[in-house]
């Protein structure tokens, strides 16, 4: 693993989609469906948006598409390396549409765009990039060809692809993320093989494992991991916890509902 930098983003950005009223209709993999109140999980997203506000970054939000259920989950439609901004093609075919008209905000965020095309898959939940390591989860939505694909944009840009496999959760990012200085943080149960990751550090709640990098010593973690969040905070990172609760129940975590445009690890 090597964590020299990328090319740095001047300002740290997100990119969003609000929740659509149709979020309960979002894909399930890997846990049973409940019910999910629109509203609730309106709430839960502003005040999500309000935490990258308030640790300075600025916010694009893309414009509402009530029809896709998932479109929320802005992570999985887009991949940032450097001023690459990788279009995705999901894996799962209700997802496909989330992707139109995005080429043109990536485009006004100042990046130059690239598409992953048939059959190739890709989904960015599964991409984690830290230095110019992409590790790579081949999953259900994240095939060979997206991967070949992905190799073929990133690799002449200075990156190394290490392939993972996940079958145990929905994204490689269902299971590893990583902290500010580059350590990677996973949930054992659903990391296939640990060896791949140099100095994971075991978490003992599975919504530990997902990590935002808010810059400047800040974490973003779902509330509800109170003992993983502990531990951070012992590593002294100022911990920001937020409610994700009605997001989780269509497998979303806090890495899922933001494109990061910046220079951290993601
Ligand atoms: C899906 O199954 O596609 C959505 N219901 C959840 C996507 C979560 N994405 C992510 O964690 N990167």
């Amino acid at each position: 693993m090597t964590t020299k930098p990328q090319p740095p983003t001047t300002h740290r950005r997100i990119i969003v989609r609000r929740p659509s009223p149709r979020l309960a209709e979002g894909q399930v993999s890997h846990i049973p469906r409940r019910p999910v109140d629109p509203d609730l999980a309106l709430g839960q997203w502003e005040a999500y948006v309000d935490a990258f506000r308030s640790a300075g970054w600025d916010v694009i939000e893309l414009p509402r598409r009530d029809e896709h259920p998932d479109g929320v989950f802005v992570e999985d439609i887009a991949f940032v390396y450097g001023n690459l901004g990788l279009v995705a093609r999901p894996g799962a075919e209700s997802r496909r549409g989330e992707i139109d008209g995005l080429e043109r905000h990536l485009r006004a965020a100042g990046l130059d765009v690239v598409h992953i095309h048939a059959p190739g898959t890709l989904e960015g939940g599964d991409l984690l990039k830290i230095g110019t390591t992409i590790y790579a989860g081949r999953s259900a939505r994240t095939n060979a060809a997206g991967l070949a694909q992905l190799r073929d944009h990133v690799e002449p840009r200075g990156a190394t692809v290490v392939e993972v496999p996940v079958t145990a959760a929905l994204h490689l990012k269902s299971c590893v993320t990583a902290i500010p200085d580059g350590t990677p943080v996973g949930y054992p149960p659903l990391v296939e093989d640990p060896s791949v990751f140099p100095g994971l550090i075991p978490v003992p709640e599975e919504s530990g494992a997902h990590v935002v990098d808010l810059g400047e010593g800040r974490i973003l973690v779902a509330a509800g991991c109170p003992v993983t969040a502990a531990r951070f905070a012992q590593l002294s990172y100022q911990v920001v916890a937020v409610d994700i609760g009605q997001f989780e129940r269509v497998e979303g975590c806090v890495t899922c509902l933001s494109i990061r445009l910046h220079a951290g690890i993601d």
